[in-house]
């Protein structure tokens, strides 16, 4: 018997990326880029994601269009959907990547700030930006929508409550938008990923560098090119086909508290 291999073609087809400034994002531009995707970008360190613009333009993509995005306010996901209305009336793919962890404080210590941000990020972004580019796919034979989650959603640990639960949140999101939208050609993919080495932790320990690189001592994590190789392998999945939900660890990791160090 031989293997019939079909693959959704990306050529010229719109891809969303949110937090396309680093990491994830990044390597999703350029991945995207590679098999000739028109990109539009979000993020709101513009200077990076013009950076991304030029590296995703170098690898290929049909178009690229870096846009201003903050996802924790409205009115900015309005404007940045709105310019993307402006563009095409078709999205094939949106890639809720924009979020990340701030703290490890447990929860007797919690600060407000940090608490507030992972939600705004993590889940509302995420909701809002869906709300907005979904009706965009409805048509479109073969859409995804890839939702980053994490390890964190489904495992909890100490320290990291309201990111645990942030990305819990986008777990059930995820479940419910795969229901609301069954019957439509809209895919949607939970995608968890375990430890990645991005500016993640940078963030997280809040610019303390020591710190951050202590998160992947003596362990080869996943790098950013590997999550955007699992998104590319997604989308270009029949149409016919959806994963509902991807869980990717380095093999060192076997839970997030379960890490072999060398
Ligand atoms: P990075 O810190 O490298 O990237 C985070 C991206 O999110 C940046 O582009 C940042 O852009 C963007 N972002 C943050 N806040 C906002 C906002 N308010 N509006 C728009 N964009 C925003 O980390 P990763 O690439 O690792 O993280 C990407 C996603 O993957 C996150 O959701 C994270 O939780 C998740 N994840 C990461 C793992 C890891 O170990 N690295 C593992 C599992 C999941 P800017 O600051 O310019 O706005
Ligand atoms: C990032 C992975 O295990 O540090 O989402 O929370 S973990």
């Amino acid at each position: 018997m031989e293997l019939k291999r079909t693959k959704t073609d990306l050529k010229n087809k719109w891809v969303v990326i949110t937090g396309a400034s680093s990491g994830f994002g990044r390597a999703a531009a350029v991945a995207f880029g590679s098999v000739g995707a028109q990109l539009m970008l979000g993020a709101r360190r513009l200077d990076r994601l013009r950076e991304t613009a030029q590296l995703a333009t170098e690898a290929g993509a049909a178009s690229v269009c870096p846009l201003y995005l903050d996802v924790s306010s409205t009115s900015s996901v309005e404007e940045f959907g709105n310019a993307l209305i402006e563009r095409t009336q078709e999205v094939q793919v949106l890639i809720n990547n924009a979020g990340g962890a701030h703290g490890v404080d447990p929860v007797l210590e919690g600060k407000d700030e940090d608490w507030e941000t992972m939600f705004q990020t993590n889940v509302l972004g995420l909701l809002r930006v869906s709300r907005k580019v979904i009706p965009l796919m409805l048509k479109t034979e073969g859409a995804l929508v890839i939702n980053v989650g994490s390890i964190a959603g489904r495992v909890a640990y100490e320290g990291g409550s309201a990111y645990c639960g942030a990305k819990a949140a986008e777990l059930q999101i995820s479940k419910a938008l795969r229901l609301e939208l069954c019957g439509s050609p809209v895919r949607v993919t939970s995608l968890d990923p375990g430890m990645a080495e991005t500016d993640f932790s940078l963030v997280r320990f809040k610019g303390n560098e020591s710190k951050a690189r202590e998160v992947y001592r003596g362990v080869e994590a996943l790098s950013a090119e590997d999550i955007a190789e699992t998104m590319l392998w997604l989308a270009e999945r029949p149409a016919h086909i959806c994963v509902d939900e991807l869980v990717i660890k380095p093999t060192a990791q076997a839970a997030p508290h379960k890490v072999a160090r060398k």
